[in-house]
């Protein structure tokens, strides 16, 4: 497959791109097509890696008004709705309602998926099926799954060995929910058991972290300080963290420094933490966000994530990781014209160095193929326009292909 004339990460000149067995064999100004080969002529057009998105929750999708609406907008409300309707969850029930919401997410050029599993539940329903989910998309869909202990660790019976059986039935990762177990030390001890399970089972960490507008939620250093002392570092994530939002500048002062030395990553879902956050404030009203321009600006690694699509604790969502990237460039006032130029890096590589897949990813030769390709000429017009996406290409397989939409505007005389 030869790609012509490309403009790559917003590059100033046009490149064309060839592809071979599924590898990036060569990028040069200038290709000629060799026999037999497919060959699109993508004049102009913008080539990105990849969308990522590292924070989604598959069991649930696709769950909203079950058995009711939530119509409070708060995570707590959200929690009970999500407990009725995990009772009469079942195996089919999950896998195809998983597979709908990534075809979805597929469909707009998402390549690389971190889904929670809610492991609070005896049976682990949810987890048995995205297993087999993980397995039967992995042609065409990167998914991990991170053990979620959504009503607690020690907070909720047989936490432990919940959290245990899923490490052994072969989860990517370990989360936790500090904001929610009953105590203080509770939270503590949840992290610090989470940390011992994932150095013995090598898995990686991502816990929801302070979800809540409580300045006193401080979760995070603990996580951060574990990350360091352990080692894990950068195989540490910290989603949410949306109470450092209400945080005081003295504490993040210090708070910052660890956060550095603990080099961990932070996902920021937007969409969420706009509609859910600020639900006990009257005015002023705060925006529920995690502080991404000073975390991105101290150097620190911040992606954004989807969370939720239609579920009980977001109505909407249809897996356009552009409508979860607009709604966070305004609520973090990250809108100068080069910031919203480069804005596509939180939807894209900081999602997979969060997810630790960087390795093979990007658009370099010697690496798999997995590419899209806009109907603009930039990052800026593409987001702004919401472009077509004309190519998803994983493993130099054509995923998803676009005929862009002819619109004609028929002015009055
Ligand atoms: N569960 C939770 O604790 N927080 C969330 N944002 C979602 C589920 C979606
Ligand atoms: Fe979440």
């Amino acid at each position: 497959m030869l790609i012509k004339q490309v403009v790559i990460e917003n590059a100033a000149k046009r490149q064309d791109v060839r592809v071979t067995n599924g590898k990036f064999v060569a990028i040069a100004d200038s290709l000629t097509p060799i026999a037999d080969e497919q060959v699109i002529d993508a004049t102009g057009k913008l080539m990105l890696p990849p969308f990522v998105d590292p924070h989604v929750h598959l069991d649930a999708t696709l769950t909203a008004g079950q058995p009711e609406w939530n119509e409070s907008g708060t995570l707590f409300d959200g929690i009970r709705i999500w407990g009725e309707r995990k009772q009469t969850l079942s195996h089919e029930d999950v896998k195809k309602r998983a597979i709908q919401a990534l075809k979805l997410q597929a469909a707009h050029g998402l390549q690389f998926v971190r889904s929670h599993v809610d492991v609070t539940d005896p049976d682990l329903v949810a987890l048995k099926a995205l297993l087999e989910v993980r397995e039967e998309a992995k042609p065409w869909m990167t998914l991990q799954l991170v053990a979620f202990p959504q009503e607690g660790i020690l907070s909720f019976p047989n936490g432990k060995e919940l959290m245990t059986q899923a490490a052994e039935m072969g989860v990517d990762a370990l989360g936790a929910i500090p904001h929610f177990e009953f105590t203080r030390e509770y939270s503590v001890d949840s992290l610090h058991f989470v940390f011992d399970l994932a150095k013995k089972y090598h898995l990686l960490v991502d816990a929801h972290t302070d979800e809540i507008d409580d300045p006193a939620s401080r979760g995070l250093e603990t996580l951060a300080t574990l990350a360091l002392e352990t080692g894990l570092k950068e195989r540490v994530t910290a989603s949410h963290t949306t109470a450092m939002g209400s945080y005081n500048d003295a504490y993040v002062s210090k708070l910052m420094r660890l956060l550095k030395m603990a080099d961990i990553n932070f996902v920021a879902n937007p969409l969420i933490n706009m509609y859910l956050g600020g639900r006990f404030d009257t005015y002023p009203k705060r925006r529920g966000l995690t502080r991404v321009k000073e975390l991105d600006q101290e150097g620190l690694n911040v992606a954004f994530g989807e969370d939720d699509i239609q579920d009980p604790w977001y109505p909407m969502g249809n897996g356009n990781m552009m409508d979860v990237l607009h709604m966070g460039l305004h609520a973090t006032q990250i809108m100068g014209y080069t910031e919203i130029m480069n804005s596509y890096r939180f939807i894209t590589k900081q999602g997979a160095r969060t997810m630790q897949v960087i390795d093979n990813y990007g658009i370099e030769v010697g690496k798999s193929a997995n590419f899209l390709i806009f109907n603009a000429d930039n990052w800026y017009n593409t987001l702004n326009e919401r472009a077509e996406l004309l190519y998803s290409v994983h493993e130099g397989h054509i995923l998803v292909e676009t005929e862009p939409a002819n619109t004609q505007v028929h002015l009055p005389k």
